[in-house]
């Protein structure tokens, strides 16, 4: 016999960036509307609101990089632009009919667990209600620059490329960029031909593997994928398969690997001509083993005769520029900070406490972890979509996320049929998981000795080490051992409501 459902979960969702999108359209199409999404931002789109430097374009192609519930035939370049990336998922937004449940412009401060609901404090003071609380907070969020000594007394202008200044004028100026990762490299690319001057400050080269990332979509491409929606829903489904080459090349050592690393020798040999140059950009590690700078154009800008790398130590800011430890001066009216994250944030600083007042700083003093990516000891009822060890250009991001949320959605399931009122994971289960991790990490090219965004202040690697085909298996079904499931007796008096909304719109029914 069917159970019959008792009641509805309400559930607060922090973040619409990916994460947030995808968990929102996954919930709603599953029948779960009581939700609220709480956005930081003024706009949807996370990274890609965020984001908005020159040059910005995703290096993963966008007939992969979208939601499977939300393909998009028109895509204007095989590698779209961080602009029309932006466009989707607001699009996506009003598609799916989130608007409704989005807040924006409110920073949750606090969320704190009862022992049965969850208290939500946004930044103006509104207090939620909620049976579930999903992080859907992003990796890489919080921009890291540099305390550099004399900073403060620079003349000229100075802005991180996650937070880009729309009225900064870069035309005609001479413009320093510190960082070779992706952004640095993409930024230099976009800045460079119409720069007095540009000089790139580099601590590591990186290897930088040739794609044509202008690239167009053919037009014909977007009229036979419109034509053909279940077409083109296979053809997606083709891509995730085919992106398991990714996976594979990065995860184990083969000769697959050994292709695409000699792919990006090649990259540097075929368009660095000048040895000397040549040189100073060849890093001393594996390429693949720091997040693979993917582009067409950035060898021949910091070939051109206004671009200049330099790759000695910044000591310095001065009124005028940057000091490097050779005792140079380089002048300049515009410093650019592309000098990433601090990835290993995730719901931080927000006030998260859990059962028993337990704080995420105190359980992640070892370092952010999570059962499967999603689930956290001491945190009932609280789920992470793209949380710690989540993938990053090995297996899709969108997949990852709504597998993660239709994982969830069992739970929410099992919740409105009354089987109980909180949920947390074990913390051996969370242990034995995070020993898989760590000995999966063994052979994967991120551990073949890089430094990296990757790797946490305690010396882990905070990505996925397995295949698509283990995290489908792994956050099919809830596994009930890995799981204590409690139900709270009903109160005896209805409990005074909390501040001024709750999110939920049926009492709940012990
Ligand atoms: P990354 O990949 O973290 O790159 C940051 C860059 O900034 C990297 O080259 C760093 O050098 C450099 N950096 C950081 N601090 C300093 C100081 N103090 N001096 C000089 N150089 C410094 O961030 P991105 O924004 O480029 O890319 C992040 C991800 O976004 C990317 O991986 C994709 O997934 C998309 P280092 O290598 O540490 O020596």
């Amino acid at each position: 016999m069917a159970t019959k459902p008792i009641r509805e979960p309400s559930i607060v969702i922090v973040g619409a960036g990916v994460a947030g999108i995808a968990t929102a359209v996954t919930f709603k199409q599953a029948g779960f509307d009581d939700f609220v999404i709480l956005e930081k931002g003024s706009d949807v789109g996370g990274v890609w609101f965020w984001n908005r430097y020159p040059g910005l374009t995703c290096d993963v192609p966008s007939q992969l990089y979208q939601f499977g519930f939300a393909p998009k035939s028109d895509w204007s370049q095989i590698w779209a632009t961080g602009s029309e990336i932006q466009r989707y998922h607001a699009d996506v937004v009003d598609a799916f009919g989130l608007r409704a449940h989005l807040r924006t412009d409110s920073e949750v401060t606090d969320a704190v667990f009862d022992g049965r609901r969850w208290t939500v404090t946004v930044a103006d003071g509104t207090r939620l209600s909620a049976d579930f609380v999903i992080a859907a907070t992003g990796v890489l969020h919080h921009p890291f620059t540099p305390d550099i000594p004399g900073l403060d007394s620079f003349a000229g202008a100075t802005v991180h490329t996650a937070r880009w200044d729309e009225t900064l004028v870069t035309e005609g100026k001479r413009i320093a960029v510190i960082g070779s990762g992706s952004t640095g490299v993409q930024v230099v690319s976009a800045l460079q031909p119409s720069a007095a001057k540009l000089v790139q400050f580099t601590r590591t080269p990186q290897w930088v593997l040739w794609a044509p990332m202008d690239l167009r979509q053919p037009a014909v491409v977007a009229k036979a994928l419109a034509a053909a929606p279940a077409v083109h829903r296979r053809l997606y489904d083709v891509a995730l398969w085919a992106s398991g080459i990714l996976a594979d090349v990065v995860l184990h050592p083969s000769w697959r690997r050994t292709a695409v690393q000699q792919l990006a020798r090649w990259s540097l040999r075929a368009q660095v001509g000048d040895r000397e140059l040549r040189d100073r950009l060849t890093p001393d590690y594996q390429p693949l083993c720091k997040r693979q700078v993917v582009s067409g154009t950035y060898y021949r800008a910091i070939q051109a005769a206004n671009a200049q790398l330099v790759t000695d130590k910044i000591t310095e800011i001065t009124p005028s520029g940057i000091r490097t430890a050779d005792g140079r001066e380089h002048d300049v009216d515009v410093i650019v900070f592309a000098t990433g994250f601090h990835p290993h944030n995730y719901m931080r600083p927000m006030n998260l406490r859990g059962r028993d007042g337990l704080t995420i700083d105190r359980a992640w003093e070892q370092g952010p972890r999570a059962y499967r990516m999603t689930a956290i000891p001491g945190f009932p009822n609280l789920f992470t979509v793209l949380g710690p060890n989540s993938p990053t250009g090995s297996i899709s991001l969108q997949y990852s996320a709504e597998l993660t949320a239709r994982y969830i959605t069992g739970w929410l399931r099992r919740f409105r049929a009354g089987e109980f009122d909180t949920v947390e994971v074990t913390e051996a289960a969370t242990q034995r998981f995070a020993d898989a991790v760590a000995r999966a990490m063994g052979p994967t090219v991120w551990n073949t000795g890089c430094n990296s965004w990757y790797f946490t202040e305690h010396n882990t690697i905070d990505l996925w080490p397995f295949d698509r085909a283990t995290m489908t298996a792994m956050l099919t079904e809830p596994d009930d051992r890995d799981f204590v499931l409690t139900r709270a007796p009903a109160p005896a008096v209805p409990a005074e409501p909390v501040g001024s909304e709750t999110v939920t719109s049926t009492p709940v029914d012990g």
